[in-house]
């Protein structure tokens, strides 16, 4: 539980605290909506706040997420919400900035941004919700799309290979990079909080049910039936085991990853990988075990390590930098160096 000074006052603050006075316009059995009550459900155990909580989003259904929610937003432009997240967190380092985006948003037109942000290492937190289509263009593919789907922008199949947002995510230098679904809850909130616990920027990618759109994109791995078979939630330290019994593995042969079944001879739990999620190597592995036939999708926290973030280095250095060079003058910087006049 959290508290809030107002006026002096110390105030609990619950998830309903967190709820906004406006209309929730998602359509009905949308997983937005999930995601949304996930959040709000957490929120008051991060000890903030609301005052000082931002969410930033760009545009698409997802990105109405900041109306929901009853602290400061930010609803931007198209693949914007990186860059106004970073700038917002260089500017006032004090606030806890989030972005909340979906799979186009942040992968088409703000894929760019995405990228360098995680580069840079702000410590912000960024949830992309991934239905694979845009929704709220009413259905046309996005880079998540799988390869032939047949959408309103291609109605003969799409040609190109998806975005594996994982391992995008970790060539780009992300330090924090996690996947969720909708219809976890429990595993959801664990994951956004310890993706906001994380210092630097928090990666986490949710699988959302777009059922206007997309309906279906991600009920292997939601279902009850299928689930278990589908589905390695990877947890630090224990080894990478699934299945509805828990008696299947992942085990290396060299870099290649084979699942091995402990009902079968000479296989054993012993063999199978004890995850560590400082490694890249492992991490880059297992984000892309799903990208093989036969192999199950990875959830949890998939890679964890501490890096410098951006606006402690940029402020030690502005810092040093006056203390060597004096306060400055803009006007002296715009008018020194070569300067010529167009006549
Ligand atoms: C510059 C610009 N280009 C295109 C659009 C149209 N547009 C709005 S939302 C969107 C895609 C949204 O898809 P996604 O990010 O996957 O979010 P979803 O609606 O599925 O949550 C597009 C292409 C726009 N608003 N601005
Ligand atoms: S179009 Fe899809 S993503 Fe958008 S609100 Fe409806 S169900 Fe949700």
């Amino acid at each position: 539980m959290e508290t809030e000074s107002t006026n002096g006052t110390q105030v609990k603050l619950t998830a309903k605290d967190y709820a906004s006075d406006q209309d929730v316009r998602w359509c009905p059995g949308c997983g937005d909506y999930s995601i949304l009550a996930q959040v709000q459900r957490i929120m008051p155990s991060f000890n903030l706040t609301r005052e000082k909580t931002v969410f930033v989003a760009g545009i698409g259904c997802s990105s109405r997420f900041p109306y929901y929610m009853n602290t400061y937003g930010f609803h931007g432009i198209h693949g914007r919400a990186s860059s106004i997240a970073s700038g917002l967190k260089m500017a006032r380092p004090d606030l806890d900035v989030w972005v909340t985006s979906g799979d186009g948003d942040l992968l088409s037109i703000g894929g760019n941004h995405f990228i360098h942000t995680l580069r840079r290492n702000l410590d912000i937190v960024i949830m992309m919700f991934n239905n694979k289509i845009y929704g709220l263009t009413k259905g046309q593919y996005s880079p998540t799309s799988e390869h032939g789907k047949v959408t309103k922008s291609s109605p003969f199949g799409t040609l190109e290979e998806p975005f594996n947002p994982l391992t995008l995510a970790l060539s780009s230098g992300g330090s924090f990079v996690a996947r969720a679904m909708d219809r976890d809850a429990k595993h959801m909130q664990d994951t956004i909080s310890k993706g906001h616990n994380h210092k630097g920027t928090a990666f986490i990618e949710i699988f959302q049910n777009c059922n206007i759109y997309n309906d279906g994109a991600h009920f292997l791995y939601t279902e009850k039936e299928t689930k278990p078979d589908n589905t390695l939630f990877v947890e630090n330290g224990k080894p990478l085991i699934f299945g509805e019994h828990k008696d299947k593995g992942i085990k290396l042969n060299g870099f290649r990853p084979e699942i091995i079944n402990f009902n079968e001879d000479g296989n054993s739990i012993n063999d199978v990988i004890v995850y560590d999620e400082t490694s890249k190597e492992l991490a880059m592995i297992v984000a892309q075990l799903s990208d093989f036939e036969g192999f199950p999708m990875p959830f949890g926290v998939l890679y964890k390590v501490n890096k410098p973030v951006y606006e402690e280095q940029m402020e030690l250095q502005l810092e040093d930098s006056v203390k060597k060079l004096g306060k400055g003058s803009l006007e002296k910087l715009l008018f020194e160096g070569s300067t010529w006049e167009i006549k």
